[in-house]
Formats: structure tokens, C-alpha cells, sequence
């Protein structure tokens, strides 16, 4: 037995890190299992650029080598579902330039039979207004990494409000520092702590199975 993924994933040794995934994955570990554990390296990452121990660079490296990672784990996640459960519009919100974990979410949703339209990052309040009228999306996925983009996600709530399509429409959220209270901060319906989860939780929400 090697070191633990999320270890692997921490100190960026690429090579160990890919041949544990793999081997994992032909042990029949489930690859929700395996993603949790690169999941909780990044947060490692992110601990150790906090305490001063990595710098930027480090950052943009783990970046590199978790999506390298989580790229093979991807076929997994597919799912055989033809027909599209609902439409959801997903973005980073302003300010915010972080899109990994909203790509994995957009990857993990299309697999599973949702239409996802990606607005993308740092994406402003009225580009998330405009695109639920011209989509009428069931679902809206707002991600965000930054605490200081918190207000932003408030914002894009609230502007939906205010434009009357919040009605029917479900706010799911997400992003490693969110927690319960910044969803009822920002008026959201309900938190997603990763991917797969904010599947079942939008299924869930949707009467779907
Ligand atoms: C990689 C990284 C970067 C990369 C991003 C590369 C990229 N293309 O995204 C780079 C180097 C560019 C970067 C930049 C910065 N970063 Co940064 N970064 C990280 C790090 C280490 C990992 C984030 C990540 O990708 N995690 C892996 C993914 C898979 O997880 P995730 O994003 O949480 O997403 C999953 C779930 O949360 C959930 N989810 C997320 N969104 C959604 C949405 C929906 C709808 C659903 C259903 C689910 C869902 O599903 C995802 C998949 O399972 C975090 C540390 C951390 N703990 O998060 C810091 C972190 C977020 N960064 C931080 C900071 C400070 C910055 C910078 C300001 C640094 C600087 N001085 O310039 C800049 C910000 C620039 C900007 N304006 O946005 C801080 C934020 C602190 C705070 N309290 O706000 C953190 C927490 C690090 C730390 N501990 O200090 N960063």
C-alpha cells in the first residue's frame, strides 16, 4: 500500500499519484471514493498556501495535477441516461477566476443527463439573469472559491429574485469554503460539497431517480 491519494495529491508527486488512481481503479475502488481523496488533497494545497508553506506557483502546479488526475477517472462518471433530465446554467460567480471544480461539475452533470450551459468564470450578475430568460434552465450553479466572492453569489441570487425567475428555480451552490451559513447568506437552496453528490441532490430536488 502506497501513501493515501489526498497525500499524493498534497505534496504534487505526479507519477505515484496517477498509478495510485489507476490502481485503485482496477481494485474496484469507486472512483466517487477516489475523487473525494483528490478532492481533500487540493484542500491540503490550499491549507498549506494559507500557512505560507506553498506559494502561487505550487497552486497552479496542483491545478495542473489534479485535473490530469481527475481526467481519469472521467469515463466513470458517465452514465447511460439518453433523454435530458433538466437544464442547468453554471458559472463561477464575479471576482472569481477558480473553475476546476465548476468544470468537474459540468463534466459530471452532462454525463449524468443534464444540459449544462457554462457561462464560465468571473461571470457578472446579469449574464446569469440573461441566460436563465434565454434558457429557462430548472437548476442554476453558481461556484465559488473566494470569500470575498461571496457578496456576488448574494448578488446573482437576488437579481434572479428581483427579475422574477426565481420562482421554480432551484440554486445549487458549491465551492471548497462554503458552508451552511454562507448558503443561507447568499439565499441559496441548497450546498453541494462536490460533483457526484450535487447530482443526486439536484435528482432529488428534480423527483428524479
Ligand atoms: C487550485 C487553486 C487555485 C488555482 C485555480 C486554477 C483554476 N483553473 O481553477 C489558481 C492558482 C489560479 C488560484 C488562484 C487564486 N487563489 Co486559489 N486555490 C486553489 C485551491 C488550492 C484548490 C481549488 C480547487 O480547484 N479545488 C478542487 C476542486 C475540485 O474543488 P472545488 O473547487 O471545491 O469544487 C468541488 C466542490 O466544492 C463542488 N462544487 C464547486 N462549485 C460547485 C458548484 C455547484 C453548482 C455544485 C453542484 C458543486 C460545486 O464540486 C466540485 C467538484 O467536486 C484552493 C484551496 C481550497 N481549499 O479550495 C485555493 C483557494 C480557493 N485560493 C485562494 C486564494 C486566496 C487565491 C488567490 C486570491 C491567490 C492570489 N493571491 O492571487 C487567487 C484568486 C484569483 C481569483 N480572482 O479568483 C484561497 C481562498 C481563500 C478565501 N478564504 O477566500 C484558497 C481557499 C486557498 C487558501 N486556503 O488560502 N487558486
Amino acid at each position: 500500500m502506497g501513501a493515501p491519494l489526498s497525500e499524493l495529491m498534497r505534496d504534487l508527486v505526479e507519477d505515484e499519484l496517477f498509478e495510485g488512481v489507476k490502481q485503485q481503479l482496477n481494485d474496484g475502488v469507486p472512483p466517487e471514493k477516489i475523487f473525494a481523496e483528490l478532492q481533500k488533497g487540493m484542500e491540503f494545497v490550499g491549507d498549506k498556501f494559507q500557512a505560507q508553506e506553498y506559494y502561487l506557483s505550487e497552486l497552479i502546479m496542483a491545478a495542473d495535477v489534479f485535473k490530469n488526475a481527475a481526467s481519469l477517472l472521467q469515463e466513470k462518471f458517465q452514465s447511460d441516461e439518453k433523454d435530458k433530465i433538466a437544464t442547468m446554467v453554471l458559472g463561477t460567480v464575479a471576482g472569481d477566476i477558480h473553475d476546476i471544480g465548476k468544470n468537474i461539475v459540468s463534466l459530471i452533470f452532462s454525463s449524468n443527463g443534464f444540459q449544462v450551459i457554462d457561462l464560465g468564470v468571473d461571470v457578472p450578475v446579469q449574464r446569469f439573469v440573461d441566460a436563465v430568460k434565454e434558457h429557462k434552465p430548472q437548476l442554476v450553479g453558481l461556484s465559488c472559491l473566494l470569500t470575498t466572492s461571496f457578496d456576488s453569489m448574494k448578488e446573482t441570487v437576488t437579481a434572479l429574485e428581483e427579475a422574477g425567475l426565481r420562482n421554480g428555480l432551484k440554486v445549487l451552490v458549491g465551492g471548497g469554503p462554503l458552508d451552511e451559513t454562507t448558503r443561507q447568506y447568499v439565499k441559496a437552496d441548497v450546498l453541494c460539497k462536490d460533483a457526484p453528490g450535487g447530482v443526486e441532490i439536484a435528482k432529488k430536488l428534480l423527483g428524479v431517480n
